[in-house]
């Protein structure tokens, strides 16, 4: 199979950790979908990544769905709880984690936009949406080791590639002193071969 995407989508590496940590081999195609020579839109009727383009040709987004599928392909480090209960709050996580870079992304993509054209009102918007996340997620995370308690899921994958995500394009937010906790989890997960090797770059 293969997967399309950039080397700075949050949502594409998430998306490549979860391939790495069920050992799923594929192929990675970059494509950035804001080059005018992109091909997403021929994948994805979206045009958004990550798309993943099954060996029988069939395409697969977005992200969740993509790390849900994978997931089942095997049954090697299961990164969905199957308790229905466990399961619904990891992927509860996902949509905080995947919330806060939707936020974060809004911000950044309004930025480069020229200065008569932006609108304060809408970034402070996003803004109190990263925030009110961050504060959930330290929150919710409290003195566990991982989101789900003692289990490595897609909560933790998730939830580190946003704060990765913030780290690499919002330097000035501070979670990592306003929330130690949060910092102690992305320190950790930043240790693992995936994240390794998955840095954003660009
Ligand atoms: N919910 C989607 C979000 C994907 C997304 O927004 N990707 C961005 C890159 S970080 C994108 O492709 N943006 C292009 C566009 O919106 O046209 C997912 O999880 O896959």
């Amino acid at each position: 199979m293969k997967l399309i995407g950039s080397l700075t989508s949050p949502y594409v590496r998430k998306t490549r950790i979860v391939l790495a940590e069920k050992r799923i081999g594929y192929d990675f195609e970059v494509d950035v979908p804001w080059d005018a020579d992109s091909h997403v839109a021929n994948h994805n009727p979206l045009g958004k990544i990550p798309v993943l383009i099954m060996d029988d040709g069939t395409t697969l987004f977005d992200s969740r769905v993509i790390v849900e599928y994978l997931d089942s392909v095997n049954p090697v480090s299961r990164l969905i709880p199957e308790p229905n209960r466990r399961r619904i709050m990891v992927k509860r996580w996902e949509a905080l984690a995947d919330g806060i870079c939707d936020a974060a992304a809004t911000i950044f993509l309004e930025r480069k936009r020229r200065d008569a054209e932006q609108s304060p009102e809408w970034i402070s918007r996003q803004q109190k949406k990263v925030e009110r996340g961050l504060e959930t997620a330290a929150h919710e995370l409290g003195d566990k080791k991982w989101c789900d308690g003692n289990a490595y899921t897609l909560a933790d994958i998730a939830l580190g590639c946003t704060l990765g995500y913030l780290a690499f394009r919002f330097p000035e937010i501070d979670w990592r002193n306003t929330s130690p906790n949060l910092a102690d989890l992305s320190d950790r997960l930043e240790k693992r071969t995936p994240f390794m090797e998955t840095v954003p770059q660009g």
